[in-house]
């Protein structure tokens, strides 16, 4: 077990959100920007994670120079209340120019616009301070197969993110794998994909991933297992903690709300290979539920660090050696029985 190090926090402006879902409208008012950033302190957070158009609102209607600018006040913001900047991510999925893909887009002018996005991206992350940039390739997918090339997808995708590592030679670009949702078969499912594409790129060493529970779910794949993969790899730059109740949509729940054992097993692996002593922060990407009142608005957040230092305890109090005594018995009947008593207290 490496040596117990404490942990740094993050969450983004949109795991504040309103409750709006495909079938109903939001069940609680907007809140501003500042509000969210002040409740990140009170809660005992330490970063906010941004996508581009949180920094500049409407982003696609301003100049690169008021861009900038809004990312420089931005920043002296920040700077101001002691929050660090974890990441940002270009937000690809809401323009027009962006309904089938966008790196991937089957017309070209669209994908220039993603690409010229992107770019600007990594200014504002310059501006402030991160060299992290987060792809979630939300429309990289089809909803058919027929619709595009599996093959010319991945050049696309490789030709996208070189011209990003040829923008900023200090940026590091973290993708984040999601099966599906919003399209029907994405084209980087799981961290594996996600690492064997950062081997086509120009500067691989560059190129990483952030694993997020859910995500790993709906690949009907055990996010600890995930993990230790994409640390064997020292390529786990980012972590988006949270629940899934099955194969249905991206539920984003609290973290550990729906299977206990399955989160104990991930910070154990988030232990055992020593995530955060390299400076990486645990990102819960938590929605409250639609049902949660105003007054329990922060909620979800404050829950999931609570579950989440509550096993790191559990992790550094679980005990290894009678295990490995029970591993080498191959009584894995009584190991069973150790980690669920483990868990219930005892
Ligand atoms: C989508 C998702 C995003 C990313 C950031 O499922 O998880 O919120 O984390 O773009
Ligand atoms: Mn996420």
């Amino acid at each position: 077990m490496a040596k117990a190090h404490t942990y740094k926090f993050c969450f983004g402006p949109w795991n504040l959100s309103e409750g709006a879902d495909p079938y109903g409208p939001t069940t609680r008012s907007a809140q501003s920007f500042a509000w969210k950033l002040e409740q990140l302190k009170h809660l005992g957070f330490d970063a906010m994670m941004f996508h581009d158009d949180d920094v500049a609102p409407d982003i696609d209607a301003k100049s690169e120079a008021q861009i900038r600018k809004e990312a420089k006040e931005l920043r002296k913001r920040l700077d101001g209340e002691g929050i660090i900047a974890e990441m940002v991510a270009p937000r690809l999925w809401f323009a027009p120019q962006t309904i089938d893909g966008a790196y991937t887009n089957n017309d070209p002018k669209c994908r220039q616009y993603a690409i010229d996005r992107s770019l600007r991206t990594l200014d504002i992350a310059r501006i402030l301070g991160t060299d992290l940039i987060v792809l979630w390739l939300a429309r990289e997918g089809t909803y058919l197969r027929e619709a595009k090339r599996g093959r010319r997808s991945v050049e696309l995708l490789v030709e996208a993110v070189d011209k990003m590592l040829a923008h900023d030679k200090k940026v590091r670009i973290a993708i984040e794998p999601k099966p599906n949702e919003p399209m029907d078969h994405a084209y980087l499912p799981t961290i594996g994909h996600a690492l064997a594409f950062a081997q086509l790129t120009c500067d691989s060493k560059r190129v990483g991933a952030l694993i997020e529970t859910a995500h790993c779910i709906l690949a009907g794949l055990d996010p600890a297992d995930e993990i230790d993969f994409a640390m064997s790899f020292d390529k786990l730059w980012s972590l988006h903690l949270n629940d899934q109740n099955g194969l249905k949509f991206d539920q984003d729940k609290p973290f550990a709300s729906t299977n206990l054992r399955s989160a104990f097993n991930q910070v154990r692996v988030l232990e055992q290979n020593g995530y955060g002593k390299n400076g990486e922060y645990v990102c819960f990407d938590v929605h409250p539920f639609r049902t949660t009142k105003a007054e329990h608005w922060l909620a979800h957040l404050d829950n999931s660090r609570r579950t989440f230092l509550r096993l790191v305890e559990k992790a550094r109090s679980f005990n290894e050696a009678k295990a490995k005594q029970l591993i080498a018995d191959r009584d894995y009947q009584a190991l069973d029985q150790m980690v669920i008593e483990h868990l219930l207290g005892r």
